[in-house]
């Protein structure tokens, strides 16, 4: 199995990190879509990473799905809490990590892949206020002790995807997101940057 994609895509990343914890095994080819482009079209037609491609050749796009994939398949290891209701939060904050992570490639793409006279200064207002309530929302659902993870003792999926959008935006867009305004936030990316599946998973 192949894991196709960059690391310093989040949507990649999050599927990385996913197979570490859960122990599964994949081989990693980290394909640029931009200077790799016919080389990512040959594996996969819809040039989106992450990419995975199957024992069988077949090939399957999506990082929630691709994880959804390997939750099934796991045998011995899970990120989603088997209690409903800690399920549902898991899901919940999931989400909104996601969607932290699709805006920031959003407006990465706005201000630092654009060119400068096509930029739509409208849509980056939008963009950032829509990052920065994301982020207060969330840090809004992290214990202030530090003490746990957002759905119990152990890391979950709800993690892995907070804190690989965190570090995406942090990476690429430094200057919308103070952790000082966000400092849970930062602590959690802080706590899971430093375990050994993050930093399989580092990039620069
Ligand atoms: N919802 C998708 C988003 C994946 C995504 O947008 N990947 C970007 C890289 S960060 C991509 O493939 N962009 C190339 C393109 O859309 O042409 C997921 O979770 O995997």
């Amino acid at each position: 199995m192949q894991l196709i994609g960059m690391l310093d895509s989040p949507f990649v990343r999050r599927t990385f990190i996913t197979a570490k914890l859960l122990d599964i095994p994949f081989e990693h080819r980290p394909l640029s879509i931009f200077r790799n482009f016919a080389e990512v079209h040959a594996i996969n037609p819809l040039v989106k990473v992450p990419t995975l491609v199957l024992a069988d050749g077949e090939i399957m796009v999506d990082s929630t799905l691709i994880i959804e994939y390997f939750e099934e398949s796991a045998r011995t290891r899970t990120l989603m809490p088997a209690q409903p209701a800690l399920r549902r939060r898991c899901r919940r904050l999931t989400s909104f990590g996601l969607a932290l992570a699709e805006k920031s490639v959003q407006l990465y793409y706005e201000i630092g892949l654009r060119p400068q006279n096509l930029r739509w200064d409208e849509w980056i207002t939008r963009q950032t206020g829509q990052l920065r309530d994301g982020a207060a929302l969330i840090e809004s659902e992290i214990a202030s002790d530090g003490s746990e993870w957002l759905c119990g003792r152990e890391i979950g999926q709800a993690d892995v995807t907070v804190a690989v959008a965190w570090r995406f935006s942090q990476f690429v867009l430094p200057h919308i997101l103070d952790p000082e305004q966000y400092p849970r936030l930062a602590d959690l990316s802080a706590r899971a940057e430093a375990l050994p599946a993050f930093r399989a998973a580092d990039f620069k």
